[in-house]
């Protein structure tokens, strides 16, 4: 008895005095462990008469519970002792600069999206967005581009049957254009609308510049008074912002499309020769955009009064302005994902586009 009690005291200080966790282990290997002495006695009780086994029966789990209580009690304290040292030890210096080896790049494309988003969110534009999937009134018909219509073969589209129809004009398609979006805002809202949308899309046509899915973005004004004049100071201030350049020679050239009336193309000047393209000087001329005042046909469509309201748009493709921007020959290696190319053409994930900031980080480029 009175070796048991001194030992128990002995065991208790030890656990007090305990300075890690390993040692906490070995003092409980001792005293409650297969060989420890709690256990050891236990196993004497055997040779005990009835009444002797049950005082001392009780006296030894009293003592166990002790002794298993200030370790689970020690074992708490050192523990959060252990975590604050290591976590005093193991501070982040968030001030530090990153590995750049360490992180990923910001694709190309992405990079153009952020820039022509920033340079058309000055001037006020909204950014809209919808489906990659659209119905043929959303992406055709509204467009005064009605079944039969030979623009409609003039963009290969790719067309998904709709199960529930046997008519092939209940079709959907994955949407050549982004118009779908303008068309879908101005049913919901009426003017003055100035949006912007920027997206994937989709034609069957695989070459260096020209790939199945590519992205795209069209903007469209609605207003009382909307006109070309508008129209062309939008589009100049935009590739002035958009090549960083003051001046820039451009020209309008007219063309078609069934969704505008007048249509026009814009160029931009440039010098071309074997291994360089130029932009913003020389002899040479390079095609931009397509745009034009919103057909009459198209706002009647979408529940706007025409006789009312006037509208200007335009549509670019923003791979292409990448190519351009960046000096990216093949428009098929954008969509490869091998990590060498975007090392080699990719953006810093902190360089920010903005119209104050820098438009493209050219210091920011990861080359
Ligand atoms: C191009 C030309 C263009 C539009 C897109 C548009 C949209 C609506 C109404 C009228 Cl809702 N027009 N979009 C207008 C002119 C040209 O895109 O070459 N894109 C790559």
């Amino acid at each position: 008895m009175e070796n048991l009690d001194n030992l128990k005291s002995a065991t208790l200080e030890k656990i007090a005095a305990a300075a890690d966790v390993k040692t906490l282990d070995e003092i409980k290997v001792a005293a409650i462990g297969k060989k420890g002495f709690v256990t050891e006695q236990m196993k004497a009780l055997a040779l005990l008469d009835v009444e002797a086994k049950k005082a001392m029966g009780q006296k030894l789990n009293a003592v166990k519970c002790e002794i298993e209580t200030a370790l689970d009690v020690k074992k708490q304290e050192l523990a959060e002792k252990e975590l604050n040292e290591k976590l005093k030890k193991e501070t982040i210096d968030v001030t530090l600069p990153i590995r750049e080896e360490n992180i990923g790049r910001i694709h190309p494309v992405s990079k153009i999206y952020e820039e022509v988003v920033a340079i058309f969110g000055e001037m006020g534009f909204e950014v809209a967005d919808g489906p990659d999937i659209e119905d043929q009134f959303h992406n055709f018909n509204a467009l005064n581009t009605p079944a039969n219509h030979p623009a409609r073969q003039m963009q290969d589209t790719f067309y998904i049957i709709n199960p529930e129809s046997d008519n092939f004009d209940d079709s959907y398609v994955v949407r050549t254009q982004t118009s779908a979006v303008q068309i879908r805002t101005m049913e919901k809202k009426q003017p003055p609308i100035r949006i912007i949308a920027p997206g994937r899309t989709y034609r069957a046509d695989y070459d260096a510049t020209h790939t199945p899915m590519f992205h795209q973005v069209e903007g469209l004004v609605v207003d009382k008074v909307t006109t070309f004049a508008n129209l062309k100071g939008c589009l100049y201030d935009f590739v002035k912002a958009f090549f960083e350049l003051d001046n820039i020679p451009v020209r309008y050239r007219p063309s078609y499309f069934p969704f505008t009336e007048p249509s026009a193309e814009m160029d931009i000047g440039c010098k071309k020769s074997k291994t360089e393209l130029k932009i913003g000087a020389g002899d040479d001329w390079l095609e931009i955009l397509g745009c034009g005042m919103v057909h009459p046909n198209v706002l009647k469509a979408c529940g706007i009064d025409p006789d009312e309201y006037q509208g200007f748009a335009f549509g670019m493709g923003l791979d292409r302005l990448a190519m351009l921007k960046y000096g990216i020959p093949d428009l098929r290696t954008f969509f490869e994902s091998d990590v060498r190319w975007l090392k080699h053409y990719g953006f810093m994930p902190l360089d920010e586009s903005s119209m104050t900031g820098g438009l493209s980080n050219n210091g920011g480029l990861a080359r």
